[in-house]
């Protein structure tokens, strides 16, 4: 597999995914603040957008982080990282493992523009929305699922990262607490140790 990624982007969600899975890839660096490496045909023929992270497997090319981590989660099942198609608890994964993308993600875009909303009309409600939601899933924990971390914990926890990293978040215990939780992870940790050039 390769994994085409850039330091302090969402392609950190992949890179984390793929250390709590444990398997052989191999990074291509893209810096995507460069119009020329952006450009590079292999790249943007896995990312027609130009954006990271992108995934190549094969002939199986995925360009979203949260694609990547549901294809990586059902590539890979032994590892666990997401209930089986007859479980229960595949219903409350797939919602939470669509929370990022889906909600946070322009949520976020919501307060960093200003935007004015109509929370009836607009699929992810409102920020102050978005944020309670997430903190209810997360409050009891360890992990959204409970007791068992899946890839809707990659996806929830680097999206606390970043909303805690950009200001949008301060003191916020729930939400401190379940990023800590995160940041504990061994495989979370190799990821952050090698996101820089
Ligand atoms: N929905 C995508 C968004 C990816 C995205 O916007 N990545 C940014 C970096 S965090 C990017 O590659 N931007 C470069 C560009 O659009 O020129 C995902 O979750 O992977």
């Amino acid at each position: 597999m390769k994994l085409y990624w850039c330091p302090k982007t969402r392609a950190l969600r992949a890179a984390w995914m793929l250390e709590e899975l444990g398997v052989p890839y191999e990074r291509v660096l893209i810096d995507i603040r460069d119009p020329v490496a952006k450009a590079d045909p292999a790249f943007r023929a896995v990312s027609p957008m130009g954006k990271v992270p992108a995934l190549e497997d094969g002939a199986v090319r995925l360009w979203d982080s949260g694609a990547i981590c549901i294809y990586l989660a059902d590539r890979y099942p032994a590892a666990g990282l997401a209930p089986a198609i007859s479980d229960p608890a595949r219903g409350a994964y797939l919602q939470w493992v669509l929370y990022t993308n889906a909600v946070i993600e322009p949520a976020m875009a919501e307060k960093f523009s200003n935007a004015t909303v109509s929370a009836g009309a607009h699929g992810w409600g409102s920020y102050e929305a978005m944020l309670d939601v997430l903190r209810q899933g997360v409050a009891a924990g360890p992990w959204v699922l409970g007791e068992r971390f899946s890839a809707a914990d990659v996806l929830l926890g680097t999206s606390c990262r970043f909303l805690i990293m950009f200001g949008l978040v301060k003191d916020d215990p729930v939400l401190a607490a379940y990023l800590a939780r995160c940041e504990a992870r061994p495989a979370f940790q190799r990821a952050v140790a090698t996101d820089s050039l």
